[in-house]
């Protein structure tokens, strides 16, 4: 059975994809390796919360999709850049091989820096915002994806290699490396719709316990992968996760305080904030539901 919050992320996703093709239409040359990573799929669980935080305050999706684009193509660089060599190495990202495998180093990272900027002049271009909430979009999405945020959490984490991480360090990392970006994603969407502030600050908290919620799942799902009984796998334990730094229940019970929280902070804001609520609750569902058929599979 499609439940509301499935139909709901299904046509959102499908905006998005139409969107992100028409930014980049031409399939020949280097234009060919960005789209390679920028339309390989995805959950696009990022823009849909920018959408969704617009949609709270009343903003249609057409008018926010600018700024969900632009969260998307940070995310998908910082995917293309992740995969490299000089980061976590990986050949395979979203079910095919990864940037660099098809198109070689060089390119991978010029990919990157592509999204990086585009996504930028992308918020800049958007019609039918006012100016001020236009800049101050893009100020909160350049924080988020920075050096304070997502660069910086990534950088801490490739300090963190090797050493088996305490629950302060694995919480300050992920909090910038992932948590920064999804919280920037619904600030976006909040400040596009014209949120006052105290709406503005329910939906901040919302996107901070989201993004810690998101990560624990994440975390929880991998570990699973790697085989982890209990989530203390050498993977989990040489990496900074939840699952490695408080095994596999206690990670669970830490993404559902989490989901709460993200409950708690959009509860007052009312029906219009029922998406937000409905994602947060499907996020620990999902990392809950593997835990369970990975106990009955042994
Ligand atoms: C290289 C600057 C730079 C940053 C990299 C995002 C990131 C920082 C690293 C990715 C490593 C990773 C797998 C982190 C776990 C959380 C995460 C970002 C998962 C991928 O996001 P999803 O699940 O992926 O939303 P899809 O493919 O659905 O978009």
């Amino acid at each position: 059975m499609t439940t509301t919050l499935e139909r709901y992320l299904d046509e959102r996703r499908r905006l998005v994809e139409q969107a992100l093709a028409r930014l980049f239409p031409v399939r020949r040359g280097f234009r060919e390796a960005v789209r390679y990573s920028l339309l390989a799929g995805g959950k696009r669980i990022r823009p849909i919360l920018t959408l969704a935080a617009g949609e709270v305050l009343g903003m249609a999706p057409r008018v926010t999709m600018p700024f969900a684009c632009a969260v998307e193509m940070i995310h998908s660089y910082s995917l293309v850049h992740d995969d490299l060599p000089a980061m976590d190495d990986d050949d395979v990202r979203r079910g095919r091989p990864s940037n660099h495998k098809v198109y070689g180093e060089g390119t991978a990272i010029l990919v990157g820096d592509a999204l990086l900027t585009e996504a930028f002049g992308v918020m800049a271009r958007g019609r039918g915002v006012a100016p001020a909430r236009v800049v101050a979009a893009i100020e909160i999405l350049a924080r988020g994806a920075g050096e304070m945020g997502m660069v910086g959490g990534q950088a801490l984490d490739l300090a963190a290699e090797g050493a088996t991480p305490t629950l302060a360090a694995v919480r300050g990392i992920h909090a910038r490396k992932t948590g920064a970006l999804l919280r920037a994603a619904v600030c976006v969407g909040a400040i596009v719709g014209g949120a006052r502030p105290a709406a503005l600050a329910r939906l901040t908290a919302y996107g901070e316990s989201l993004g810690l919620a998101f990560q624990i799942a994440d975390d929880i799902i991998d570990a699973l992968q790697d085989g982890g009984g209990d989530g203390r796998t050498d993977a989990a334990l040489e990496k900074a996760t939840y699952p490695g730094a408080l095994g596999m229940d206690g990670a669970c019970a830490h993404a559902r305080r989490a989901r709460d929280r993200a409950l708690r902070a959009v509860a007052p804001l009312g029906p219009k904030a029922g998406m937000l609520a409905a994602i947060a609750t499907h996020v620990v569902d999902r990392a809950e539901a593997a835990v369970r058929q990975a106990s009955r599979n042994g």
